[in-house]
């Protein structure tokens, strides 16, 4: 019998985007889908595939006779309730940071670890962070390829992998600044934000519009934020090498949705930019855009809203010979996010 598939969060900027893609592909291996979110938006009624379903709320029933259960709900929503899906008989693929470290957890990037999804001693299975995620296909490929010893890495994040209200501040902050002559006095913007009416709360610790800001996340031990450690630890689970050494710093830019890194990343042995080519070329969820007469080469505004993980300025570093430099971006609403848990789910389908 088909599975059952619930969408927990139905109603929210990821949920949403799940929905999208669902109604996008060619076939689905579902029999019912569920939509299910809070009380508030229990009744909307919804097109899943042509066909309207109304949004149930979050409730222990509401798991009743549901086999894969994807929750893109905030961190402490899916502690709670991601294990009383597991109880009622559901395998639950969680986007929140409540389990991703867990180690009774996997965290399963498809390209990468998809058999992991089948070791999952607590009905769990995570999907990582956006912005570790954006270069883990490509990534993937390059440690099996050659072995990734060492990863530097600077993300550009943008507005919505902090949610909705991050995405309202930026475009509240465009445009504020819009059609001014500013940005070349300091204080200028802060003070336009201002002048406009706008709140000195901001989601992103300083104005975004016109600016750039080394700031993701919360702050944790050491100077570091939330972020730049998940990249570090999710990406030595998700690629097996717990004793991968890796350090970023995460900045957010005034790009609405797309997270983009530039990557230094040092291998076992001498790779050249043909072999890393090579191996992207044969990816089939990576996008080489690396053409320097173009030039060719990936922005956010270019491929936002693609599914796949797009990679451009390829080269060997000058002074490290086992060292690639490359530039990726990714959109953090879907194989960020959505579209990630989704094909777990899927994986999870076809080796039920
Ligand atoms: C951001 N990547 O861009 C973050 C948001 O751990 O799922 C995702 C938070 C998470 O702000």
């Amino acid at each position: 019998q088909a599975p059952t598939v619930a969408i927990v969060g139905a109603t929210g900027a990821v949920g949403s985007v799940m929905i999208e893609i669902m109604n996008s592909r060619e076939t689905v291996p579902w029999g019912e889908v569920r939509l299910i979110a809070s009380p508030r938006s229990a009744g909307k009624k919804i097109d899943v595939r042509g066909v309207e379903h109304t949004v149930v709320a979050l409730s222990p029933e509401a798991f009743d006779g549901v086999d894969i259960a994807m929750f893109d709900v905030p961190d402490e929503l899916s502690a709670a309730w991601a294990p009383v899906a597991v109880e009622r008989g559901a395998v639950a693929v969680d986007n929140s940071g409540a389990f991703r470290m867990d180690p009774e957890v996997p965290l399963v990037v498809p390209e990468v670890n998809a058999h992991e999804v089948n070791e999952r001693p607590k009905g769990i299975i995570a999907n990582p962070n956006c912005t570790t995620l954006s270069m883990m296909a490509a990534l993937g490929e390059l440690n099996r390829e050659f072995g990734l010893r060492e990863l530097v890495v600077s993300s550009y994040q943008a507005a919505s992998g902090s949610g909705q209200d991050a995405i309202d501040r930026l475009r509240a902050e465009i445009d504020a600044v819009a059609g001014k002559q500013l940005g070349d006095r300091a204080g200028d913007v802060a003070e336009a934000l201002v002048a406009a009416g706008l709140s000195e709360e901001t989601p992103f610790k300083a104005p975004l519009a016109l600016n750039v800001v080394p700031w993701c996340g919360s702050r944790k031990e050491d100077g570091w934020t939330s972020e730049e450690l998940k990249v570090r630890n999710e990406s030595r689970k998700i690629l097996g090498i717990p004793e991968l050494k890796v350090s970023a710093t995460c900045v957010r830019v005034p790009v609405v949705t797309t997270h983009s890194l530039a990557v230094h990343a040092t291998f076992d042995r001498e790779v050249g930019v043909s072999d890393a080519h090579r191996v992207f070329e044969r990816a089939s969820s990576v996008v080489l855009q690396d053409d320097p007469d173009g030039p060719d080469f990936p922005t956010p505004a270019g491929v936002v809203g693609g599914e796949p993980t797009y990679v451009g300025r390829v080269r060997q570093a000058v002074d490290f010979p086992n060292t690639l430099d490359f530039f990726v971006c990714g959109d953090n609403l879907r194989k960020g996010a959505a579209l990630n848990t989704y094909e777990i789910a899927e994986t999870l389908a076809s080796k039920a």
